[in-house]
């Protein structure tokens, strides 16, 4: 192809790239040093286009995080409230059945469940909650907990992760999140998240995960105190794992949101950044099928332009976030139908409802006649 790139470094990436060639370490160190924002996305568009063609994937999902109470203090979070704090709140069974039934209930295809380390729930009442929300939403996908509190219950209810998700599996629980990877270099985890699992045990509870047939999701948060190295070290180890078991489905990069945490003072990131990590996820994590631009994260707009530079999905409807929110995120708490199928067509691109394994949602527009 004959194209011009300003940065010298990037056309023997894009020679690779073009090739279907896998790209080193350095190359993405050299993505992450260039300025050339287009360059770097025009690469992630060509290998985004081999994937998927012109689709960009979204579903209508709902959020329900039980508690906000967490024994763990991260630096990073605004959302988690220790056990004894007036402001914590934990729902009763009874109101997280009631909860996931709100609103646009009839057209949800999936709930994303995870919620903080709470030191006093029991296995039981967790798998009482999976099962109630099956019986009561047979045909919902359940996406629940993460690595972090997979890993926790472990240690709390003194059993082998394997036993946990066992557990979890037989109650309802389809697949995971990506949440609590951060970003796994030990001194950048011991400063913002210093009481969770290290990077290594994050990888080992996604591998026994994986190993059962249980797929996730996975994630990196940046914007913070991390540097190049860090992050590309991150996607490194994603790789690494996802040559072993396949399991990963979904690549979320995070921007962190400042406010209310004990970083405020941490700079906001900005368009530019949000856009640099999808293009370089899309270029470096060649093994895992779909990167996702979280509009609640990244705000619609951006989430938007970035389906022009690697991203294939957009999230969903969502409903109610509370993570993001606590630390300052100022976009909606839920997204229509309808505006999603904008934002995905302004940007030329075909949108297709999928569900939490991006199988095709056939709806009539009509069935939405009440909820667009
Ligand atoms: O684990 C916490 C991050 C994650 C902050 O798997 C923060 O489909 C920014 O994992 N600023 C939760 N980030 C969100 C998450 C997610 C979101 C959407 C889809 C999926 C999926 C997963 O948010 C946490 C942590 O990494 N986080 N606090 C903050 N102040």
């Amino acid at each position: 192809m004959n194209i011009q790139y300003e940065d010298r470094r990037l056309p023997p990436i894009l020679a690779k790239v073009e090739k279907g060639e896998r790209l080193s370490a350095e190359d993405g160190l050299a993505l992450y040093r260039s300025s050339d924002l287009l360059a770097v996305g025009h690469m992630a568009n060509i290998v985004r286009e081999r994937l998927h063609g012109n689709v960009t994937y979204f579903n209508v999902n709902r959020h329900i995080n039980p508690t906000d109470v967490c024994v763990a203090s991260c630096k990073l979070c605004a959302f988690g409230k220790r056990v004894r704090d007036p402001k914590a709140y934990t729902m009763s069974l009874e109101e997280v059945w009631q909860r996931a039934g709100h609103g646009w209930s009839e057209a949800v295809t999936e709930f994303h469940i995870v919620g903080g380390l709470h030191p006093e729930i029991t296995v039981d009442w967790y798998c009482e909650m999976l099962a109630g929300l099956k019986q009561r939403f047979p045909k919902v996908h359940l996406k629940a907990f993460t690595m972090v509190e997979v890993a926790y219950f472990a240690k709390r209810f003194k059993m082998p992760v394997e036993e946990v998700l066992r557990r979890l599996k037989a109650a309802g629980m389809d697949s995971m999140p990506g949440g609590g990877a951060e970003i796994f270099n030990e001194r950048v985890r011991r400063i913002i998240c210093d009481h969770k699992i290290d990077g290594n045990e994050w990888l080992e509870v996604a591998r026994v995960a994986h190993k059962m047939g249980l797929k996730s999701n996975c994630t990196m948060l940046y914007g913070h105190i991390e540097n190049e190295e860090d992050r590309v070290d991150h996607l490194m180890r994603l790789r690494a794992l996802q040559d072993e078991t396949g399991g990963f489905v979904t690549y979320i990069p995070l921007a962190f949101h400042p406010d209310h945490t004990p970083l405020e003072h941490v700079p906001k990131t900005t368009g530019f950044a949000d856009l640099k990590n999808i293009a370089i996820a899309r270029l470096m994590l060649d093994n895992v099928p779909h990167i996702k631009a979280y509009w609640v994260m990244m705000t619609p707009k951006i989430a938007q332009v970035a389906q022009r530079f690697g991203a294939d999905d957009i999230d969903g409807t969502v409903v109610e976030e509370r993570i993001y929110h606590d630390a300052g995120a100022d976009t909606s708490q839920g997204l229509r139908r309808s505006e999603l199928l904008r934002l995905i067509r302004e940007a030329g691109r075909e949108p297709v409802e999928r569900d939490t394994a991006y199988n095709r949602v056939e709806r009539s527009e009509n069935a939405f006649a009440i909820l667009v």
